[in-house]
């Protein structure tokens, strides 16, 4: 069930939908992980309003060649991409965030086509506010049908931007999925969800996918454990969060962050350690949880990717590769995939 909730944006190019009840899913998701054999934590939970925050914060460390990789691949392809897109296409941006990188493309969309409808999926509602607001400053034709839903399953957020409004007409879907958030997802979990959105869209309609590539250890750890700490502050924060919203007792000093690369699985793993053997409660869940000296939540995986994983995510998933574009030092992919 989709409801349209109050936006406070007097702006009726502005609409934002709600697809679920996010709070339960929170309190849900903290007892599995916690009291797995093995604890964990599934990475949507960090974007509460300061885990956005920490993550803009992340994309400008020197160390995080992320964002600047596939902003170059934006900035140096962007008229070839924007006419494999094809005319007058509706984009859908699934895990939008703060949008910086869209603009790249929404420059060139909105110059060729009279208008834009713009749908950006996100599980964080303010930054679909803020970032919805800032676009409609600057993209007179523009229009911004926000859904703030769990992009696993993106065929309900699609349902949302058909339901409520902003039907496109007659135009191609163009699906992104930028970042390389993909990768936050283990291999199963992203052809499970990519299944998803294929379903939800009709043939033809299209995705442009961002991944990053693998590459050198000595790149790829600090970029997931700066010595600013910046990175250590966003996956902390989720402890923050279990204490400010479930009533956590976590001492944030009492665990660590750590971060490596493991080649064989080509992902980055997060985790954090606790410093000593210690008990924590979370009063909203009735819950005591022990950890032992070094024990970890497992908080995030960023898998990497190569021609070869690429071309198997499209294939199990019922798309076809159109064309890859990459930076020029070859660390980032950005590809555009069909449904077939
Ligand atoms: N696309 C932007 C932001 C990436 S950060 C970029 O490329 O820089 C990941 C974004 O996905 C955040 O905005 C976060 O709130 C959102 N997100 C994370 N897990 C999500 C989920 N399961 N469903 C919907 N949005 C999610
Ligand atoms: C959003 N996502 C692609 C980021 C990544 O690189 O996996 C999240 C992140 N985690 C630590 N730093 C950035």
């Amino acid at each position: 069930m989709t409801v349209a909730i109050a936006t406070g944006i007097p702006d009726p190019r502005f609409q934002l939908v709600e697809t679920e009840a996010h709070a339960d899913d929170f309190a849900r998701d903290v007892r599995e992980g916690l009291t797995a054999p093995r604890k964990w934590l599934p990475p949507r939970w960090f974007y509460d309003a300061l885990g956005s925050a920490l993550f803009d914060a992340i994309c400008f460390l020197p160390e995080y060649y992320v964002m600047r990789a596939e902003a170059e691949v934006l900035t140096a392809h962007g008229d070839e991409i924007v006419d494999a897109f094809g005319a007058n296409v509706r984009l859908v941006e699934l895990g939008s965030g703060a949008a910086r990188k869209t603009r790249l493309l929404l420059d060139r969309l909105t110059e060729r086509q009279a208008e834009v409808e713009y749908v950006p999926v996100d599980v964080d509602p303010q930054m679909l506010e803020r970032s919805g607001r800032e676009l409609l400053n600057d993209y007179a034709n523009l229009r911004v049908l926000a859904v703030r839903a769990d992009f696993t399953r993106p065929s309900v957020a699609l349902t949302a931007a058909k339901t409520d409004g902003l039907r496109a007409r007659r135009s191609r879907t163009v699906v992104l999925f930028l970042g390389s958030t993909i990768g936050n997802l283990d291999p199963e979990g992203a052809v499970a969800m990519l299944r998803d959105l294929r379903e939800g869209l009709a043939s033809g309609d299209a995705l442009f996918l961002g991944a990053d590539l693998r590459k050198s250890r000595d790149v790829l750890e600090p970029a997931y454990d700066d010595p600013l700490g910046v990175t250590a502050a966003f996956n902390l924060n989720l402890l923050a969060r279990i204490n400010r919203e479930l009533g956590g007792t976590f001492a944030l000093d009492a665990f660590r962050h750590r971060a490596f690369y493991d080649e064989t699985h080509g992902r980055i793993e997060m985790h954090l350690a606790s410093r000593c053997a210690q008990r924590v409660r979370i009063d909203a869940l009735d819950l005591e949880i022990a950890f032992d000296d070094g024990e970890t939540i497992h908080t995030e995986s960023s898998y990497k990717h190569d021609d070869a994983t690429l071309a198997s995510l499209a294939e199990a998933s019922g798309f076809t590769i159109e064309k890859t574009w990459r930076d020029s030092r070859a660390w980032f992919a950005d590809v555009l995939m069909i449904a077939r």
